[in-house]
């Protein structure tokens, strides 16, 4: 069981993707338990005010810390991580996702507008990105990592299988997949795949793997299978 807290003037952008499919069932059947936490419950003015112009000047509005801080602290318990949803962050990949399906809490803050007052980044253990491009909010992000994590919770798919040999785990992109008919419009199914040889099968998937991410994620093939140490600096013998 994990328990995840989303700090977010939007829940519904979270909590309604959320609901369907693989994870809607892990919720359903106590895998996973996601709550909310909305800034704006938070606030004491009149109109429950979340966000205020950017000092120095500048486009667009900024999270206000306060009602962030109190929206994070009322969820926080000892031992949460809590990861900051920020195209600033560090880029979230399946690695990412492993270490992060270990946890038992995790709590998620999400940026809206511009951004959040800076002050309140010290409340995050991580701050995470899922790629290079600029959302309106954090909301989508945490439903992709929510996603990633979710699924890799024991017990949540099947067969736990599907998450050792899928793409990205080995540092490739898996192999095609193909179901009934046979024959579809003209287009076989590869032979491999109907000879009922296991090996032949496994050998077929290996190499189309490997062809397909030379092809299409060179950078992928690259990859070293475990992580060089950063490299830089060497260190020195003293
Ligand atoms: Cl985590 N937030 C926003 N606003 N944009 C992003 C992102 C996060 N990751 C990629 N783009």
């Amino acid at each position: 069981m994990m328990r995840v807290d989303a700090v977010t003037l939007f829940p519904a952008m979270i909590d309604s993707p959320l609901s369907e499919s693989i994870v809607g069932r892990a919720r359903a059947e106590g895998f996973l338990e996601l709550e909310f936490s909305n800034p704006r419950d938070f606030t004491e003015d009149r109109h429950r005010t979340v966000d205020d112009k950017p000092y120095g000047g500048g486009t667009g509005m900024v999270m206000m810390a306060e009602p962030v801080y109190r929206a994070v602290k009322k969820v926080r318990k000892k031992g949460s991580f809590v990861i900051l949803l920020t195209p600033k962050g560090k880029r979230f990949d399946q690695s990412v996702a492993l270490e992060l399906s270990k946890k038992k809490h995790l709590v998620f803050i999400c940026g809206h507008y511009e951004g959040i007052d800076e002050r309140v980044t010290p409340l995050a253990n991580m701050e995470l990105s899922i790629g290079d491009y600029v959302l309106t909010g954090g909301e989508p992000a945490a439903v992709v990592v929510i996603d990633a994590v979710t699924r890799l919770i024991p017990g949540v798919l099947k067969k736990s299988d599907a998450t050792v040999n899928e793409t990205f785990t080995g540092g490739l992109l898996e192999a095609p997949h193909y179901t009934r008919p046979g024959v579809w419009r003209g287009k076989k199914v590869p032979d491999a795949l109907l000879s009922g040889n296991h090996k032949l099968i496994a050998e077929w998937r290996s190499a189309q793997a490997a062809e397909l991410t030379v092809k299409t994620r060179p950078d992928l093939s690259a990859e070293p299978k475990v992580k060089k140490p950063a490299s830089g600096r060497k260190k020195i013998l003293s």
